[in-house]
């Protein structure tokens, strides 16, 4: 018997404790179960996923119909914002809620073993970068963003969108810096900082429409990079997933 109050206590497999898989039910619940949109932010979780081939199942959170603010939802994520994921099988084989896309990426490189290096020196330093991308990149880009393409677009002050424009350039540079004579953020490896951070890149100038407004050309080893990044099977196959109906 499962008691509700704790869903930690459920076994591996048996997701019924969980009220999000109450408007999201797992067809595979010894699968990790993803809850998802193809945000920037949601990407690098089906990413990460399709990079390290383990086994889940992805659920559409639709914006257009506040499923983030169902209560189903809420419950795994109290603060409304996707990506999320339910490990049925984590630490001590007890099923795992999580949510920030920088805790969903360290939490599979551990389990799977890949993307995140072992050794502590550049373990630390990949974790550098990645809280480089969820406190700078993200959130900056992010208003950039709304000054730019969304509602802030009509503000006649044109100073805040002014003021993201030059902190997106300032960690552009940054990012441009550390990654001459780099083939990826850590260098040769291939890493959980490069998943973080390049589907915001892309954002910015596809989505966002801002490439000109940064002025992406003075950053050639970011663009460089981004191409090498989108042109990877498994972030192709990400950038899609979950699938919009
Ligand atoms: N720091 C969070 C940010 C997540 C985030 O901002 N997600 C956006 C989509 S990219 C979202 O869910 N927005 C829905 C809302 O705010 O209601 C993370 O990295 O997971």
């Amino acid at each position: 018997m499962i008691d509700a109050s704790h869903p930690s206590t459920a076994d591996a497999s048996d997701l019924s404790a969980f009220p999000i898989t109450r408007k999201w039910p797992a067809r595979h619940p010894d699968r990790i179960q993803l809850y998802s949109l193809t945000t920037p932010n949601g990407v690098k979780a089906s990413i990460m996923l399709e990079e390290t081939g383990l086994p889940y199942e992805p659920h559409l959170v639709r914006f257009d119909a506040d499923d983030q603010l169902s209560p189903e939802f809420l419950s795994l994520n109290p603060n409304n914002k996707i990506p999320a994921i339910l490990d049925p099988n984590g630490p001590e084989g007890k099923p795992l809620a999580l949510f920030e896309s920088g805790a969903i990426l360290v939490y599979l490189a551990d389990k799977s073993g890949k993307l995140l290096p072992a050794g502590p020196a550049a373990r630390y330093e990949t974790l550098q970068w990645l809280m480089f991308q969820m406190g700078g990149v993200g959130p900056m880009f992010g208003q950039l963003g709304f000054f730019h393409k969304f509602a802030g677009k009509d503000y006649e002050d044109k100073r805040p969108r002014d003021r993201y424009v030059a902190e997106a350039r300032r960690l552009l540079r940054v990012l441009d810096g550390r990654l001459t004579g780099r083939q990826w953020i850590m260098g040769d490896d291939y890493t959980i900082a490069d998943i973080a951070t390049f589907p915001w890149v892309r954002n910015l100038v596809g989505f966002y429409e801002a490439r000109d407004l940064v002025g992406f050309g003075d950053f050639p080893e970011v663009a460089r990079v981004l191409e090498h990044f989108v042109a990877r099977p498994a972030v192709a196959r990400g950038l899609t997933i979950p699938a919009r109906d």
